[in-house]
């Protein structure tokens, strides 16, 4: 099967690089958002999100004029649906992104075309959701076009490199429909292409981001049981990983971001009466936050009126996306205690709507008059922070480090106390 033009549905941290890549390497390619912002912005030259290297790609795929943007899908020869799959406050999938994506195929979808469901989806979402939606068109998938599953499995701060780099799996509804996806991703792909069935390729991703939460829980439990014990965790893994067989992931604030706190739900919720482990090492993951709240309200021995500054709002370092980032937890518990917080967050200055919460535009603004100082986000300018220039910038000596980010000596002998989350006295 060759190429001409194809359309990305969704032009979000996946979608707008992966336009972008294949309108690069010569395709011409309409990038779909339905909301009109992100259309806007796209098509007067902007950018609506922070990845390293993603301005300068867009830009050329622009300029080569092969990326154009769209509120609507046209015919093409094959469509990539990128659109977010959140879950309800049941923790059921939302599927409803996913539906009107396909919803909107319909129209145009032509014989013979390839249409590819990108975002991560529970269990049989291709065979029992997407494809009875295309078949009203009147085609029926596998006989008359091919329809496969192939997840995104790039890491934020990395995508660029991995969308080229990394294996990819495609899941077919039939065999044809698989090497069709091979065809579309091995004109941008240079990582090794694994064909399967869609349900496979389905379980493969939450498997994935399960098999990663399940392990930094066990992370987190022994940050806990370290405090407990009188131990330095980080220590205690550094050793553990030199087992030739141990590869102990690290404790930190919690499980953020859009993917590995959100996927293990899909699988739970498909399935609760043999998935304990599973939504157990959720229940771990989500109440991190608590317990950096019990070491903050240590360090700061009343948390009642104790002027609190976090320094990080995002769900890991180096990037601005503070989607179920442990960080908004940890703040509406500081606030539920009556603590008075302030928050620096380099990547998103201005913070989110919330109330009870001062968002700084500086860091200098956020030290001044703080009484404690977390530092809940290994940014790298945070880590790359002088001690001694602190210590200029104000009068707080109190830090808790939640992600062994502080490690250098010059703190302490600066004049700052340290309370290190999974160190124990
Ligand atoms: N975290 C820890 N300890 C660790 C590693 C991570 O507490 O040792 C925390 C991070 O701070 C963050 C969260 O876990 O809050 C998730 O971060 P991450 O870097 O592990 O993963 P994501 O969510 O940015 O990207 C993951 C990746 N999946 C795997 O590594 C299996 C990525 O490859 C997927 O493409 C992505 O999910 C996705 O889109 O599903």
């Amino acid at each position: 099967m060759s190429f001409q033009k194809i359309c990305v549905l969704g032009l979000g941290y996946i979608g707008l690089p992966t336009a972008s890549t294949f309108a690069n390497q010569g395709l011409r390619v309409v990038g779909v958002d339905v909301n009109p912002n992100i259309v806007e912005i796209l098509q007067n030259g902007g950018l609506h999100l922070h990845e390293p290297g993603l301005r300068t790609l867009v830009q050329a795929a622009l300029a080569s004029g092969n990326l154009t943007i769209s509120a609507h899908p046209e015919t093409a020869d094959a469509f990539i649906i990128a659109v977010p799959t959140p879950f309800y406050e049941n923790k059921q999938a939302d599927l409803r992104a996913v539906q009107s994506a396909a919803e909107s195929i319909v129209p145009v979808l032509e014989h013979g075309n390839l249409v590819v469901l990108e975002s991560t989806s529970p269990p049989r979402t291709t065979q029992d959701v997407v494809a009875p939606i295309l078949a009203k068109s009147g085609m029926q998938p596998g006989r008359d076009f091919h329809l496969a599953y192939s997840p995104e499995r790039v890491l934020p701060g990395h995508i660029l490199r991995e969308l080229i780099e990394n294996a990819r799996v495609i899941g077919g509804v039939d065999r044809a429909s698989a090497e069709a996806g091979k065809a579309l991703y091995s004109l941008i792909s240079r990582g090794e292409i694994f064909l399967t069935d869609s349900t496979t390729a389905e379980m493969v991703k939450l498997m994935e981001n399960t098999y990663r939460d399940i392990n930094i829980a066990i992370a987190n439990e022994f940050s806990r049981l370290a405090q407990r014990f009188g131990i330095d965790v980080w220590e205690a893994i550094a050793i553990a990983n030199r087992h030739p067989r141990v590869k102990i992931l690290q404790p930190g604030p919690g499980v953020g971001g859009h993917c590995i706190s959100v996927d293990p739900w899909f699988l739970v919720d498909a399935a609760p009466d043999i998935t304990p482990l599973i939504h157990t090492a959720r229940n771990v993951n989500d109440s991190q936050p608590k317990f950096v709240v019990e070491l903050i309200k240590k360090a700061a021995n009343e948390l009642k009126g104790c002027r609190v500054t976090l320094l990080g709002l995002a769900y890991k370092p180096d990037v601005d996306d503070i989607r179920e980032s442990p960080a908004l937890q940890v703040i509406s518990l500081l606030v539920e205690a009556g603590a008075l917080v302030t928050a620096f967050e380099p990547f998103k200055p201005t913070g989110y709507a919330a109330e009870k919460v001062t968002f700084t535009a500086s860091l200098d603004e956020a030290l001044h008059e703080a009484e404690v100082i977390v530092l809940l986000v290994a940014h790298t300018q945070f880590i790359e922070l002088d001690a001694e220039e602190v210590a200029r910038q104000t009068r707080c000596r109190v830090l808790v480090d939640t992600v062994n980010g502080w490690r250098n000596p010059n703190w302490e002998s600066a004049g700052f106390s340290i309370y290190r989350l999974g160190v124990g006295h």
